[in-house]
């Protein structure tokens, strides 16, 4: 038994047993009342949904296992030479609540490397797709592709899953798949953007310098995608696809089936999309300004744009009403590496533009740019096609959802079944209450 599974057992018992008399003890306490417009926009803002693994502090942003951004990227350990931390140190710090040791960083790297490697078929399976084929989409069904192997669901057609053990063959398939998410990613990149000329995997690297490795973007790609992925890892699992990668596997389905219906939740242009909304917006003034753009075009174009109704991409947050750290840490890469890129210094004057601009036209509750905002012009800078972002995005969201997919097993957190209303029932609720 390695050393991992030995630390994950002892913590599955102990936070099991703390979980259970939790339980018991508060479960009919009352946290909040539900209003009607909150059920039907969207759930906002509902406390509803269950995770230990992050949480969201509309002042200070997202909090990992009770450590901010700041402190993950300066705690987390990191390959030699490398600024940014490992992946698999993020998904240590989310699986086990604990920032790693460099031995137990090595051993998650080991694991990975062992099972990374594809079984042939997905090749073909890719090979033989519609050029046409959205990437995101060429993922998902690339992953659906191995369900077959899901350890967890052999198991449970041979009987073998209980309430106590599936965490195990839950965790096995969280192991097993996690790293040939980017190894099918970054052949995805190749056959599509690269004449098919596949890049075989490099054994000395760490998920994140081997993903930029394959891709066959040179350094420093590695350390953003190193600082994305970690990023957009978790987000309090309560976005959409998140959301729909616990909701799916809470009827007990495997992590293959339950992260690609996750990762088909990127699919719409106000989630996943959304890097791409931002990255074109800038794209369209570079291309319509060039480096004639001066703060107070900006302003003016901002304002029409406003005065039209419309809204200005990568600005604004439904939780958050402070600076985004996982933003700012990315303007910082930039800073670094970026200064002479075009687009880069319209996302610079926008970031000293566009919020005063906001606040003053709108009533929007947090102005600053959000994390979506220059991820894409970083992406594309080292050659990324706009169509590939939401597969970035589905990889660093993986790292956090199977992370979380894994406690949901270890806890028995049972099916998700909502109760719906419809308005007439809502019409009568109201009465009695009046
Ligand atoms: N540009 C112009 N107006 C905006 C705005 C923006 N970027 N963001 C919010 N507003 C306006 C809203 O339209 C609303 O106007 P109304 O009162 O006339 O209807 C008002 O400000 C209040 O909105 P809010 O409560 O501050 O925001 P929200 O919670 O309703 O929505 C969000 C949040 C992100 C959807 C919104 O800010 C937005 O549409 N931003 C632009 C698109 C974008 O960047 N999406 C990516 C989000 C990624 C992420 O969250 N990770």
């Amino acid at each position: 038994m390695s050393r991992f599974f030995e630390k994950i057992k002892s913590i599955v018992e102990i936070k099991r047993e703390e979980f259970n008399l939790f339980l018991q003890q508060y479960k009919n306490i009352k946290i909040g009342e539900i209003k009607i417009s909150q059920i039907i926009n969207g759930m906002r803002c509902l406390k509803v949904l269950f995770t230990d693994l992050s949480s969201v502090d509309p002042e200070k942003g997202i909090i990992w296992r009770g450590y901010t951004v700041d402190e993950v990227l300066q705690k987390l350990p990191k390959p030699p030479l490398s600024k940014m931390p490992y992946v698999e140190a993020q998904f240590y710090l989310l699986i086990t609540g604990d920032i790693p040791s460099e031995t137990e960083v090595r051993e998650i790297i080991d694991i990975f490397n062992e099972r990374r490697k594809l079984p042939d078929y997905v090749y073909n399976i890719l090979k033989t797709m519609p050029k046409e084929t959205d990437p995101n989409i060429m993922l998902s069904v690339a992953i659906n592709s191995m369900q077959h192997e899901s350890v967890f669901a052999k198991a449970y057609q041979k009987g073998k899953v209980t309430k106590y053990n599936a965490w195990e063959y839950m965790l096995e398939d969280v192991l097993n798949l996690l790293p040939k998410i980017s190894i099918i990613s970054a052949f995805i990149y190749r056959l599509k953007y690269k004449n098919n000329m596949f890049i075989k995997e490099d054994d000395s690297l760490d998920l994140g310098g081997n993903f930029a490795y394959m891709m066959g973007i040179k350094q420093p790609y590695d350390e953003f995608l190193r600082l994305y992925m970690i990023l957009l890892s978790d987000h309090e699992n309560g976005n959409v696809s998140a959301h729909t990668t616990h909701l799916v596997a809470s009827a007990l389905a495997d992590a293959y089936c339950s992260i690609s219906a996750g990762i088909n939740g990127l699919s719409g242009p106000l989630h996943g999309g959304a890097i791409r909304e931002s990255f074109n917006w800038f794209m369209n003034l570079y291309q319509q300004k060039k480096n004639q753009l001066t703060k107070k075009i900006l302003e003016q174009i901002c304002v029409d744009m406003l005065n039209k109704g419309l809204v200005i991409p990568g600005y604004g947050h439904a939780v958050l009403r402070n600076k985004d750290p996982r933003f700012l840490a990315q303007m910082k890469f930039g800073e670094e590496y970026l200064k002479n890129d075009e687009l880069f210094k319209i996302a610079r004057l926008a970031f000293d533009t566009i919020p005063h601009i906001l606040k003053k036209h709108t009533k929007i509750k947090n102005p600053w740019p959000n994390i979506d905002n220059i991820s894409g012009i970083i992406h594309s800078h080292y050659g990324i096609d706009k169509n590939f972002f939401t597969v970035l995005f589905s990889n660093s969201i993986a790292v956090g959802s199977l992370a979380n997919i894994f406690w949901d097993r270890a806890l028995n957190l049972p099916i998700e079944r909502p109760k719906s209303v419809t308005i007439s029932q809502l019409f009568e609720l109201n009465k009695t209450r009046i």
